[in-house]
């Protein structure tokens, strides 16, 4: 079962196998994570995204690139609904985190850092984003052994660590 954990910072500086990106259907970056990301993974990130997601990813689905400058060995794009758009189907955002496991694995990737995908720009409330991505991640039949979601504010911070409990970790 994967151990499950919550950590204050920013996600780029995590020392993780494989960190997740909050990604748009295009695939070629944005604000955010996504900005944070590519900004320090560098152009290799970008080129990757091109290179193996021509028509981009859909709601739901993940992916794999190489973290470039990173040093995680891969980033691991996953495209949250955009509640701030009207995209309310929770289970496309139970998918992010389900799809993005089965990525990791298909990686080998032991060690893995999430951050709360939804959440930010796309509007989805965070105490609910908070539930689907704990559950979610303790629910999934993985061999990824560490996960963490990396809150980016004191309070997400509290909010993880509270739900966190609540699900008995
Ligand atoms: N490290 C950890 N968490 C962060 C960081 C960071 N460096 N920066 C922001 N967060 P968002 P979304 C938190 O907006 O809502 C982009 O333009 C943030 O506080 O990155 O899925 C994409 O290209 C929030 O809690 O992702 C898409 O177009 C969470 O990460 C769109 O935004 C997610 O915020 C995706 O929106």
């Amino acid at each position: 079962m994967v151990t499950l954990d919550a950590v204050l910072g920013d996600i780029t500086r995590q020392d993780v196998d494989a960190i997740v990106n909050a990604a748009n259907t295009r695939m070629r970056g944005g604000g955010g994570v996504d900005g944070a990301i590519h900004r320090a993974g560098g152009p290799d990130v970008l080129r990757d995204c091109v290179a193996r997601f021509p028509d981009g990813l859909a709601v739901g689905d993940a992916g794999w690139t190489t973290a470039g400058r990173l040093s995680a060995r891969w980033v691991i794009h996953t495209v949250g609904p955009n509640h701030a758009a009207g995209q309310r189907d929770r289970s496309l955002l139970v998918s992010c985190y389900r799809r993005t496991l089965e990525v990791a694995d298909e990686l080998a990737a032991r060690t893995i850092a999430f951050p709360l995908i939804s959440a930010g720009i796309y509007g989805w409330p965070r105490r609910d984003a908070i539930a689907a991505a704990v559950d979610t991640i303790l629910a999934a039949p993985t061999r990824v052994g560490e996960a963490r979601i990396v809150a980016f504010g004191p309070d997400a911070y509290d909010e993880v660590r509270e739900r966190l409990s609540a699900a008995g970790v």
